[in-house]
């Protein structure tokens, strides 16, 4: 299929006349389709020295593509009318792109240059190494451990930080504020956390310092980006005459809400459309519940059903309804939020997971359950529960997921669950995959993965109990 550009955008600036600010660790698809995009949105309106010099941290992939082409890379951007053609815009913001496979010193001179002044992170749930439930460093994590044996050439994200502000403060240099951008509630305080703790283990002083110097603040960040497809990629070399490997996809939303608190300075992300507050909570809980919530939700329930993609999932009247009631029931958990009605904000999401030209796999969503599903599903469970209310849809999505968590069709195919504790869910199953009530309870009592009000709840765990039971009976879209 060739593919009609009716807008492309080069890059309207010189990003070269721009040093290098930022370094972003977590560089892959959400990233360049996100961040990248408002900052190169900043250069091309206002100049500065923001660019980014982008780190990965498991791969040599995205470093080789972004490099071969100076960092630059298409964003091609699909609306939700059917038929209409996507729009090509040409990024600059991003510098280059270390891979910390090929050595962390380049990283860490890097992150210990005076001119950067913030430290980004797109790193996904799991490698943060913070224990959700407790908030605290997970010595058992073994990215954590490693580095803790090794802090002065750690390899993880919080190792790095620690050591380039070790590094910082012992030659008078002013610390880098440090913003993550993954979809965690108090996203600022858990990296905070994780860092301070890490530096009070290798040194009581540096972690004193840190906590009076250094700024740590949350972030909601909100597009919908699909990992690049292969079919993706020709589709691009079709349309600009020559590949881009390091060209992502992603929908014409795109929300940040930021919380104004840099210790060093900061793009006017601002002039890009980012929204900078004083509390962020109220946003990305909305965020996490409404939108992550719901994709959760769908991703298990639509995986299992045999829908490949998001939109298919939408075109299916019962799941859409689900999807609908889903949204209803985690606005209700929501304190209202000044300017935002959460009716219209469904709506809005309804369209954007309905959009006929994103082709968003449910598999992709469905990865590392076990780092979302306390934020996403069991955190408002919890709050209904409390209040007596209707729990219904949280039971389903939490069926859902553990019937996911299986890594079998209803056929007995196989497949991979993606997920850090894959191995103890693997357990579970196999002392009591029999029983759906055992199930149930077996998954309930793994360490640190659900609330203790809604582990020890009853109600829910005979609530999905049942889900559950009818949905390995029948199927999911039956058991609806
Ligand atoms: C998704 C998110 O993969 C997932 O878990 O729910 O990546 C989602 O697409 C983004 O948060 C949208 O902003």
């Amino acid at each position: 299929m060739r593919v009609t550009i009716m807008h492309s955008e080069p890059c309207a600036y010189d990003p070269s006349a721009s040093d290098v600010g930022i370094v972003h660790i977590g560089i892959g698809a959400f990233h360049r389709a996100h961040q990248a995009a408002y900052t190169d949105s900043v250069l091309a309106k206002n100049g500065g020295d923001w660019r980014i010099l982008g780190v990965s941290l498991r791969s040599t992939e995205v470093a080789d593509a972004m490099n071969a082409q100076e960092g630059r890379y298409t964003l091609v951007v699909r609306s939700d009318q059917r038929g209409e053609p996507p729009v090509f815009r040409e990024i600059g913001s991003v510098a280059s792109v270390l891979a910390g496979q090929r050595g962390v010193t380049p990283i860490l001179d890097a992150m210990t240059r005076p001119q950067t002044r913030i430290v980004s992170l797109t790193i996904t749930e799991k490698a943060y190494g913070v224990d959700l439930s407790t908030g605290q460093l997970n010595l058992a994590d073994p990215q954590i451990a490693k580095d803790l044996a090794n802090p002065e050439l750690p390899t993880g994200a919080i190792g790095l930080i620690t050591r380039a502000l070790a590094v910082r403060r012992a030659a008078g240099t002013e610390p880098f504020t440090i913003l993550s951008c993954d979809n965690l509630p108090n996203n600022g305080a858990l990296v905070r956390a994780g860092v301070l703790e890490f530096a009070h283990r290798v040194d009581p002083d540096l972690a004193a310092w840190i906590s009076v110097h250094v700024r740590f603040p949350s972030t909601m960040v909100d597009r919908i980006t699909p990992a690049s497809s292969d079919s993706f990629f020709f589709e691009v070399e079709q349309a600009l005459g020559h590949p881009d490997l390091a060209a992502v996809e992603t929908e014409p939303f795109s929300q940040w809400v930021i919380e104004d608190d840099f210790c060093n300075g900061r793009p006017a992300w601002e002039d890009a459309g980012a929204i900078l507050v004083q509390d962020v909570e109220p946003f990305e809980k909305m965020k996490l519940r409404m939108l992550n919530g719901a994709h959760s939700m769908l991703a298990y329930a639509g995986y299992l059903s045999g829908c490949t993609y998001v939109r298919d999932v939408m075109d299916n009247p019962k799941l859409a309804k689900k999807v609908a009631a889903h949204l209803q029931a985690a606005s209700e958990t929501l304190t209202p939020l000044e300017g935002v009605d959460f009716n219209n904000y469904a709506a809005e999401l309804i369209k954007r997971f309905g959009n006929p030209n994103i082709a968003h796999e449910t598999y992709q969503i469905a990865m590392d359950g076990t780092q979302k599903m306390r934020q996403r599903i069991f955190e408002p469970a919890a709050e209904v529960l409390e209040k007596g209310g209707d729990i219904d849809t949280f039971s389903f999505a939490t069926a859902c997921w553990i019937r996911y968590a299986s890594g079998r069709h209803d056929s007995g195919t196989e497949y991979a669950l993606r997920d850090p504790r894959e191995e103890e869910l693997a357990g579970v199953y196999a002392a009591h995959g029999q029983n759906a009530e055992s199930l149930v309870k077996g998954i309930f009592a793994l360490p640190n993965l659900l609330p203790a009000a809604v582990a020890k709840s009853e109600t829910f765990a005979k609530n999905v109990a049942q889900h559950l039971q009818k949905i390995r009976a029948h199927g999911v879209l039956a058991a609806i």
